[in-house]
């Protein structure tokens, strides 16, 4: 159940337009040649130096001499970075403060990050990367091509996508597709509409 609902709701999590207004963000270094930047889904190879409030340095790729990567936009990273590395430039570097609600919150991380920390980071873009593909999901269940997706075939994608030991108890394909078609079939027609469907629903190369 938990790949089935992950892949549906891939696409909801990081849609925000706006940064947060107490994040702080501030450009140290424009390059005057800007060819593409960065935006949700893209690849982003960084290298970075995040200290606390009292300078005390808690990670540096720089020190590993090694460029972090990840997707931005898809909730790999702390919010304060997937809002404070869009429209960014290669060769770009920027300042980023960042309130804990943004980073770590009240818990922490290990014994690096204390509970409520602000995080300052010294951020510098490598390299931009195409968003791996994405599976077109939709057109994958709709066995019959008519553009909606019954109980039948959302039934048979969950059997032919999980292994057969798993297909008992709550991992059932009955009982979790009746959790997609709850979360998903929003007329209740019984039908899945591509507008219904949040899941990856878009060719891409
Ligand atoms: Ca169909
Ligand atoms: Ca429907």
């Amino acid at each position: 159940m938990k790949v089935i609902l992950a892949l549906f709701s891939v696409f909801l999590v990081g849609r925000c337009a706006e940064p947060d207004p107490e994040l702080k963000i501030e450009v140290v270094f424009k390059p005057e040649e800007c060819e593409r930047k960065t935006v949700e889904k893209d690849m982003l190879t960084m290298h970075y130096t995040g200290t606390l409030e009292d300078g005390k340095e808690f990670d540096s790729s720089y020190k590993r001499n090694q460029p972090f990567s990840f997707q931005i936009g898809v909730g790999h990273v702390i919010k304060g970075w997937e809002q404070g590395l869009l429209d960014m430039c290669i060769g770009e570097k920027r300042k980023l403060i960042i309130p804990p609600h943004l980073g770590y919150g009240e818990a922490g991380a290990g014994d690096v990050i204390p509970a409520g920390a602000t995080l300052y980071f010294e951020t510098e873009l490598l390299e931009i990367g195409d968003a791996p593909p994405m599976q077109n999901i939709f057109k994958a269940i709709d066995s019959n091509d008519d553009q909606q997706l019954s109980r039948e075939e959302v039934v048979d994608y969950i059997k032919k996508e999980m292994p057969a030991d798993v297909s008992s108890g709550d991992q059932n394909p009955d009982i979790i597709t009746e959790e997609i078609f709850q979360h998903e079939d929003k007329d209740h027609d019984g039908f899945i509409s591509y507008e219904e469907f949040s899941g990856p629903k878009h060719d891409e190369l």
